[in-house]
């Protein structure tokens, strides 16, 4: 099986000598000194020398210097007409903000204009490297653009300027120009911008606006966090049911989800999504954690609801028991008095994930309840539990995976592979101590993982 661990490729295994060598010592004699400062042999030397040699030979050289220098000046003076050679033809013209969108999505950036009439940004060809029908996604604001580009700098360096994978930009209302053109200079790859549709962000005609009103209202005083904001629960119930419906997701199988402002520490050697498929994993997490109660205080009484009339939606090798308050309740969901859920999640800020996980009739069905349930308003609650039950209720444990191996940081936690080999190999460096990383707080559900999955090489 794909081990990226073991079947990494050896890093750097000797330095490469500098590559002018050679030509230092090939031009070595052949010019006079002074021309390039690297000539061999003393100028009386070389001067006798000259003086034997014949008429014709002296042409020769004439010529063979002649050449030599016009072939410099040409070589300095044309740069400028290279570049504009190579990228002819390849200008991106930032899409018009008229009716240009068609269905709710902004016009994809690989769009050339020759003409380049209007604003235009050269493009380095954007050919995928990486083999999987896979993108990045990221739900953004337009005022988070310095820290998507933050994100999306690491997620370049650390791994995708070998593979070019597309990045997917999704948001509730346009993007800005400002946006696209910054994020397409930053990506390596293909970049798309889609527009969502009103009725996956918006509160459904169900949704009684005003217990709604009063439940967020109650939430704030009680300083839950987020518990105010109707903005942040359309994200949540975005997450949950609809970024994967999206018309620019349609072609894809897999996605690595980003967020703005976060920190990835070490690099991907290996193309994880290609790691997925080969050893049948669906989900991918690095950090995990319990959620606020306050948030979710019907969630769970909801999932066992809708477990009850679908019980064959339970994976019979699940992950139950890393969900559960009693560690030792086993594979049922049935018992009296039903099991409690302990809060522990897969952190969905980061993902890398199939997405017919969630194209699934068992998610959609879910899904479904949940919104009909209308704990996406009158609680708040958040994508990352329920991605997180639906992934440990619905897959077997063998196919949800820790990415032990990176580093990674969003706000306020942070995690790195323990293991020295991978701050050598993986070339990690996280600005915190081994021993700070989140996986050995004790708030971490990291532990429970462990105990029913075990422990993968980097952890
Ligand atoms: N377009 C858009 N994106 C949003 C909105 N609210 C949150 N997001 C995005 O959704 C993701 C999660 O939001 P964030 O504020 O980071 O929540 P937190 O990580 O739970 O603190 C981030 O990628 C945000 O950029 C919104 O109202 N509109
Ligand atoms: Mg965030």
């Amino acid at each position: 099986m794909y081990n990226p661990a073991t079947d990494r490729s050896p890093i750097s295994p000797s330095f490469t000598p500098n590559p002018f060598d050679k030509y230092k010592s090939a031009r070595e004699g052949m010019l006079p000194d002074g021309i390039n400062g690297i000539g061999a042999g003393s100028w009386p030397d070389r001067f006798s020398a000259r003086k034997k040699v014949g008429e014709r030979r002296r042409v020769v050289r004439v010529l063979v210097v002649a050449f030599l220098v016009g072939f410099l000046i040409w070589f300095f003076v044309t740069p400028l007409n290279w570049t504009t050679g190579r990228n002819s033809g390849e200008l991106y013209t930032p899409p018009a903000t008229d009716g240009a969108e068609s269905k709710g999505q902004h016009e994809t950036t690989d769009k050339l204009n020759p003409q380049g009439d209007g604003q235009t940004i050269p493009q380095e060809p954007r050919g995928q490297v990486g083999k999987e029908k896979a993108s990045f996604v990221m739900l953004i604001r337009n005022g988070e653009l310095e820290d998507a580009l933050k994100s999306m700098k690491q997620i370049e360096d650390r791994f995708n300027h070998r593979y070019h994978y597309p990045w997917t930009f999704l948001n509730d209302v346009p993007f800005t120009e400002e946006f696209m053109r910054e994020t397409t200079k930053r990506a390596s790859g293909k970049t798309e911008y889609g527009l969502i549709p009103k009725e996956h962000w918006s509160v459904p005609d169900a949704i009684d606006q005003d217990k709604m009103k009063a439940a967020m209202k109650k939430m704030e005083e009680d300083r839950v966090i987020y518990g105010g904001s109707l903005s942040y629960r359309h994200m949540c119930r975005f997450n949950s049911g609809f970024f994967w419906r999206q018309e620019l997701l349609e072609k894809y199988e897999w996605y690595w989800r980003v967020e703005p402002g976060i920190g990835f520490y070490c690099d991907v050697d290996y193309d994880p999504f290609e790691f997925m498929r080969l050893s049948g994993k669906k989900y991918g997490f690095t950090i995990t954690l319990p959620e606020y109660k306050s948030t979710i205080p019907t969630l769970w009484s909801q999932t066992l609801e809708f477990m009850k009339k679908n019980p064959q939606y339970l994976n019979s090798n699940s992950s139950l028991q890393y969900l559960l308050e009693d560690k030792d309740h086993g594979k049922v969901l049935t018992s009296d008095p039903p099991p409690e859920y302990n809060g522990c999640h897969f952190w969905s800020n980061f993902e890398i994930a199939s997405l017919d996980l969630w194209r699934s009739e068992a998610y959609r069905n879910y899904f479904d309840h949940l919104d009909n349930a209308g704990g996406f308003f009158y609680e708040r609650w958040g994508d990352a539990p329920v991605h997180s039950i639906a992934a440990a209720l619905f897959l077997g444990t063998q196919e949800v995976h820790h990415f032990a191996d990176m580093g990674y940081m969003h706000v306020p936690w942070s995690r790195c592979p323990q293991p020295d080999e991978f701050h050598k190999y993986a070339k990690c460096v996280c600005p915190f101590e081994k021993k700070e990383s989140f996986d050995l707080n004790g708030w971490s559900c990291q532990p429970r993982w462990w105990k029913i999955a075990g422990k993968e090489y980097g952890a």
